[in-house]
């Protein structure tokens, strides 16, 4: 048995339906179950306290088994999933949750689950899944800002909205209800295909730039994936099978249907798009996944199977923890999840690291400073929590850009800097600052000798830049992501400098202003068009070689001038305010 305090089971009385161990797998449930302290029931009684039923098999036939109209109400009846899913999560679970349904079950646990969420959760089963932690694009500034081009753009100085701040913060989406704003071409129909697909975690990403973020520490969605050796490993994992035997071709019985489902649309959507590499390498891992007997959940263990590489085992992983994550967003009787939200919303954490450090029996950020192994931008995220939770007022997030501004411009009088993100899309708050910086005719050499060499210590010795958490230089140009504070104020903002060479300009607006489907959205309808865009710029004829290779970066059509990748793309130009999907 496991040690008496991982005993979640202790007290319950399990009757299996069917109720014998002659089943191999469900000989091994049993087993598994009782090592966590339940004792299996062989002969009906009123002991029972729950009734586990094969997930082939329905309500009536346990009820007709028993000779009962119904079971008395106070005895929990769940599907198999439910033993498993609870061992996984080290506590029990609401057995009300929908996916612990048993068919046929007389009261629709589904409705009254429903019915019990508030209106964010409801969104939240609707949306599993997110690029990102949902974002606020709260509302939009009454007049486009029709003028904005490339170059300093010094938007909302009258902001008539500086009221309103309190209602992003409390986090109530308010996002305009139709996202094709009145226009009616190729783009806004593809807007609506990626708002629906916003929950498939496909890459549309350039490669160039998932490279960069995955070296840098603080952009990765988990830092933990760069320390694959402290990755939580659950024990049980190896030898609990949890499911009946399949012959690989049913997807319903495979304990991975869940994650074969999004891989299955991630194969789709990438077959729409003529991506033919990744629908065949999609296609080939969800073949291998449906031979799998067991369920797999960590990449490591992912990227054993035939046909599954790196990338797409880290898919398995997001989609299995994320989903499982959502399991507990509705069972919401588990006190680790708000833990591990909690630690989630810390800076750079993602949900592996978070993971481990409830498995380690960590539940205050205290704990984690007091005894955890933390790195220099954890140990940052922790002692600047709550700051970093803020939403940063327009009025605040301009006066940042001014700072940086005026600093490169005592530098050099040609320095342009464009604040992008929400803030350009005409967001009241933002999330955190985000800096384009670019100067005429500079390659991305010169602006990181002048800009990070320089700007960089220069404000940090103004006591403006208060700390990095990290860097990333290339040849296309570099990022420098840390913290502000305003002279007038003791609270820290997140902030992130792009340089970006003058000839990319266009196409780096359009990147770094999104949203993020509206940025999917964009690369979708070029690549739809034998293009491709990121964040440097509109090409065409890329050339990729087996695995996806490129051979090529092909021709530019256009880098510098946003208004023209619109126009090349065949889809009139939009103003920020009017990119929100
Ligand atoms: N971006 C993207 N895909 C992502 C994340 C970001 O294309 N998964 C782009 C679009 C916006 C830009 O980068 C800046 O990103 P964030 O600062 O994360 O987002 P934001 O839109 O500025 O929102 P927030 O107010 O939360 O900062
Ligand atoms: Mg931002």
């Amino acid at each position: 048995m496991v040690p008496e305090a991982q005993r979640i089971f202790t007290g319950l009385s399990l009757y299996f339906f069917p109720n014998s161990d002659a089943n191999k797998v469900r000989k091994r449930r049993i087993e598994k179950a009782k090592e966590y302290g339940a004792v299996w029931t062989k002969v009906w009684s009123n002991n029972v306290t729950h009734v586990i039923v094969d997930n082939k098999m329905t309500y009536q036939e346990v009820t007709k088994f028993l000779k009962l109209d119904t079971l008395p109400p106070e005895i929990i009846v769940v599907n198999e999933t439910y033993l498993f899913d609870c061992i996984s999560y080290h506590n029990l679970l609401d057995p009300k949750a929908r996916y612990y349904e048993v068919p046929g079950m007389p009261t629709s646990s589904t409705v009254v689950e429903v019915a019990k969420l508030l209106p964010s959760e409801l969104s939240s089963l609707n949306s599993s899944l997110p690029l990102k932690p949902a974002k606020n694009d709260i509302q939009i500034l009454d007049t486009p800002s029709a003028s904005v081009e490339s170059g300093d753009v010094h938007q909302g100085q009258n902001d008539p909205a500086q009221d309103n701040l309190l209602s992003p913060a409390n986090g109530t989406p308010n996002e305009p209800e139709n996202i094709s704003f009145g226009y009616n071409d190729e783009l806004s129909a593809i807007m609506k295909e990626s708002q629906s697909l916003k929950h498939i975690p496909v890459d549309l990403e350039d490669e160039d730039d998932t490279a960069s973020l995955a070296n840098s520490e603080s952009d990765s969605d988990d830092d933990s994936k760069g320390n694959p050796s402290t990755k939580p490993k659950k024990s049980w994992q190896e030898n609990f099978q949890c499911m009946d035997k399949h012959d690989g071709a049913n997807t319903d019985a495979n304990p991975n249907s869940e994650t074969i489902e999004i891989l299955q649309q991630m194969s789709e959507f990438y077959d729409r798009i003529r991506d033919q590499w990744r629908t065949l390498a999609y296609r080939k891992a969800i073949a291998s996944l449906k031979k799998q007997s067991q369920r797999v959940i960590f990449q490591e263990d992912a990227v054993k199977l035939p046909f599954v590489g790196h990338r797409i085992a880290a898919k398995i992983e997001e989609i299995a923890l994320t989903r499982g994550l959502r399991r507990l967003d509705n069972a919401k009787l588990d006190p680790h999840d708000q833990v591990l939200q909690m630690f989630m919303k810390i800076y750079g954490v993602g949900i592996s690291q978070a993971s481990q450090w409830v498995q380690q029996g960590y539940r205050t950020l205290k704990d984690l400073e007091k005894s955890a192994k933390l790195s220099t931008n954890q140990k940052i995220g922790i002692a600047h929590y709550d700051d970093l939770q803020l939403r940063i007022p327009r009025a605040e997030v301009e006066h940042h850009g001014a700072v940086v501004r005026d600093a490169l411009r005592q530098m050099d009088p040609e320095f342009q800097v464009t604040v992008g993100g929400s803030y350009r899309r005409g967001a009241l708050s933002s999330g955190d600052v985000d800096l384009i910086i670019t100067r005429p005719g500079a390659d991305a050499r010169s602006l990181n000798i002048s800009a990070i060499g320089t700007l960089v210590p220069k404000l940090e010795s103004a006591g403006f830049l208060v700390a990095a958490l990290a860097k990333t230089s290339k040849d296309t140009g570099s990022k420098w992501h840390g913290c502000s504070k305003l002279p007038t104020s003791d609270v820290w903002r997140r902030i992130d400098l792009l340089l970006v060479p003058w000839d990319e300009m266009g196409a780096a607006l359009i990147y770094f202003t999104g949203n993020d489907i509206f940025n999917r959205s964009i690369r979708l309808l070029a690549s739809k068009k034998g293009m491709r865009l990121n964040q440097r710029g509109l090409f065409k004829d890329v050339m990729r070689g087996p695995g996806r290779v490129k051979v090529t970066d092909g021709i530019l059509l256009e880098g510098r001038n946003e208004k023209r990748i619109f126009e090349i793309l065949g889809v009139p130009w939009r103003p920020p305010e009017h990119r929100i999907c």
